[in-house]
């Protein structure tokens, strides 16, 4: 039995998208929904449509991929309006819609209009985008990230989540986690990829991408540490009432189970999305099982959250 608990909500399985992979367009979203992932979530959305940075802007690399998009997209309205359009469905599940705006005034006007639209899903506040020229990630300022918060509780009145960067030191996660602690988030999801990685390729003694001169965002085999390291550090210090959706690296069942046993609530699929597309969510569904069968465990539960010390 693999049904994820989260927050208000039950799901067939853990299983997700994580934003930006597989969820530009509503025929992408449709193929999601009938594939084994519990939910989904849609494309960062500004309020406008953005065409985001010049291609070749994603590359998969042997160990995971990098990537400076830059927020391409369709616009709140597309998105939104393929959640309502889905909620009113009885057979697919709670929705995540993302946002992403390029200042706070956008998030907040964003916010504004989901909190006066019908939407009944889980809104998921970006703070955490390393790939637009000249921005830098929220969540890497705390001032900055403790006023966003504050300004959008103010005005926003359904449940809220917040995508994290990956953090490093442990004096982070417990000043992030004391300003996260103020609000009454439904969950935070870690890790964003780890910005501005630089890959090289000997060979033609080039970068593996477009933008930025080729800094972007790892994502796969190369994160999968420093996101486990995230969720199981936010784990032991932010209220119980927060979950947890663990984001980063997962390349098979067994990265499924880390998560989880790290504190994970749900996890996220992008770089090993990317390679093989939805059916991916059916192979880490039956490892997962796979494993769970062969240690005796019936559900979520039997593990989720008991990594051992030594
Ligand atoms: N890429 C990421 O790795 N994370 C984001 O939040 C956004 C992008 C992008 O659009 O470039």
């Amino acid at each position: 039995d693999l049904t994820a608990s989260f927050h208000d909500h039950t799901f067939q399985t853990p299983l997700m998208n994580a934003s930006g992979v597989y969820c530009y367009t509503t025929e992408e979203l449709d193929n999601l929904l009938a594939s084994k992932a519990g939910t989904l979530v849609t494309k960062s959305a500004t309020i406008n449509y953005r065409a985001g940075n010049p291609e070749p802007r994603y590359r998969n690399l042997a160990l995971g991929s990098i990537n400076s998009m830059g927020l391409p997209n369709e616009g709140l309205a597309y998105y939104l309006d393929y959640v309502l359009k889905k909620q009113a469905d009885p057979t697919v599940p709670t929705l995540f819609l993302s946002v992403a705006g390029i200042s706070m005034a956008e998030d907040l006007d964003m916010l504004s209009t989901i909190d006066q639209s019908d939407f009944n899903g889980l809104t998921e506040l970006n703070l955490s985008c390393p790939n637009v020229p000249g921005k830098p990630q929220v969540a890497y300022d705390f001032e900055a990230t403790e006023k966003m918060l504050a300004a959008a509780f103010e005005r926003f009145h359904k449940p809220l989540g917040v995508k994290l960067p990956p953090y490093f030191d442990l004096t982070q996660f417990d000043i992030v986690a004391q300003i996260l602690n103020q609000y009454p988030l439904a969950y935070i999801n870690t890790i964003n990829s780890i910005g501005n990685g630089l890959y090289i390729d000997v060979d033609s003694e080039t970068v593996a991408i477009k933008p930025k001169g080729g800094f972007g965002g790892l994502g796969g085999a190369y994160v999968l540490p420093t996101a486990l390291a995230n969720v199981h550090a936010f784990r032991q210090r932010l209220n119980p009432e927060i979950a947890i959706i663990g984001t980063g690296g997962i390349e098979n069942g067994a990265d499924v189970f880390a998560h989880l046993l790290a504190g994970a609530d749900l996890v996220q699929v992008g770089t090993q999305l990317m390679k093989d597309g939805p059916d991916v969510f059916t192979r880490l569904a039956a490892e997962l099982a796979d494993i769970m069968n062969a240690k005796g465990y019936h559900k979520l539960a039997d593990f989720k959250g008991k990594l051992k010390t030594l």
